[in-house]
């Protein structure tokens, strides 16, 4: 099989679309393609030195001028250097905009051919693809792009409905690494974390952003903690952070919710948690319920974009309607109080993470869409 040279630019930062482009890169590299990142600073699952792995560090001029660092013509003049020195067969960026549009201005700065393939992840879609000022750019980084994918059939469609572009979108989902997602051993942190034995423990993790719903999360572990002895887990941080903590004292709950800030190891807190609650209003995939189903965690989510396709309702988890907080605090419920169901609800979730979210298959679609664009 041919052996590649693809330039890969995402958000570095914490963030879904930065795992799963790393992760992508990741293995793509271990079969033995050649992989460029081009971005701001280094992805954070970058952590170590990995074969056929370079790093490209986009630099932005801080002319006092420039009202506005040029980042995204740093970014594209950064592109299309790298892409014919290091001859690049394609660039693969996450996000229309402006990684996209920054990878077509650098096709047209380059002295070689480059295919361009673009995957939305949903916030450049669900919450840009509002805003009538970027609508068209919107519009002309995903046209002409060579490929296009997205990373759900609901955010496909979505994107044809508020942007309607003229390209054929697939869908490719997302994935996790399975070697490292899976139940370990991990009671030590649980006494650590002073759990009880007989405590059930609930885990969310986002970016605690308004659209993550992170009060109807508390509020249906208030609900949950009424009727049994439970701990929730808050991974993450971000703008929702002081209302959460307010909310949390003024329901008496601070004995219960452990805050745990930005986290790296959540295999680990996935391996002591029963259930996850991710209780958002947008959620394109919802890459953490795909890594808490890998370690046997059922989810309880909301029926809102790709949410739906990765948790299966009755199956591996359930699915409620936004905001209804009786419905699911008792589907909650249903799931901690009955051993049985809990367990084949783990194991659906375990068999749904390596089965229809398989990395190999996954890794191997995308590697499809390059050699198709190539030959
Ligand atoms: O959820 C976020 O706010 C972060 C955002 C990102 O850019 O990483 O996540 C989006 O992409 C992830 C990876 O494809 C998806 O799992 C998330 O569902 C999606 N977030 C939203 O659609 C809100």
């Amino acid at each position: 099989m041919r052996k590649l040279k693809i330039g890969i630019t995402c958000y570095p930062t914490v963030g879904g679309s930065g795992v799963v482009a790393t992760e992508l890169g990741k293995m793509l590299a271990e079969k033995g393609h050649e992989i460029h990142f081009i971005s701001s600073s280094i992805p954070f699952r970058l952590n170590k030195m990995y074969h056929n792995i370079y790093y490209h560090q986009v630099e932005v001029n801080q002319y006092s001028v420039f009202q506005y660092p040029p980042y995204d013509i740093a970014l594209a003049s950064k592109m299309a250097e790298v892409a014919n020195r290091e001859k690049l067969d394609l660039l693969h960026v996450h996000y229309a905009i402006p990684h996209a549009v920054c990878a077509i201005l650098a096709k047209q700065m380059c002295d070689r051919d480059i295919k361009i393939v673009t995957t939305l992840h949903g916030t450049d879609i669900t919450v840009l693809g509002y805003d009538p000022s970027l609508t068209d750019a919107i519009k002309f980084g995903i046209e002409k792009s060579d490929a296009v994918t997205g990373v759900s059939k609901a955010l496909v469609d979505q994107t044809y409905e508020l942007i309607n572009p003229d390209k054929q979108i697939e869908t490719v989902y997302n994935f996790i690494d399975d070697r490292i997602y899976q139940k370990s051993d991990a009671q030590a942190l649980k006494a650590e974390f002073e759990i009880r034995e007989d405590e059930k423990v609930i885990i969310h993790v986002s970016n605690f952003r308004p659209v993550k719903r992170v009060q109807d999360v508390v509020k249906s572990f208030a609900k949950i903690a009424s009727v049994m002895p439970a701990k929730l887990l808050l991974v993450g941080d971000g703008p929702e952070m002081t209302i959460v903590c307010k909310l949390v004292r003024k329901l008496g709950l601070e004995e219960q919710v452990i805050f745990l800030g930005k986290q790296e190891s959540l295999e680990e807190l996935y391996s002591i948690s029963d259930l996850m609650l991710l209780l958002s209003e947008k959620e394109s995939f919802g890459l953490v319920a795909l890594e808490a189903m890998a370690c046997g965690v059922p989810c309880v989510g909301t029926n809102v974009g790709g949410l739906p396709e990765v948790i299966n309702h009755g199956v591996n988890g359930f699915i409620c309607e936004v905001g209804n907080i009786e419905d699911i605090s008792s589907k909650a419920l249903a799931v901690l109080n009955n051993k049985n169901i809990h367990q084949q609800f783990s194991n659906h979730s375990i068999v749904t993470a390596k089965t229809k979210f398989n990395a190999d298959q996954i890794v191997e679609q995308y590697e499809q869409i390059y050699f198709n664009l190539l030959n």
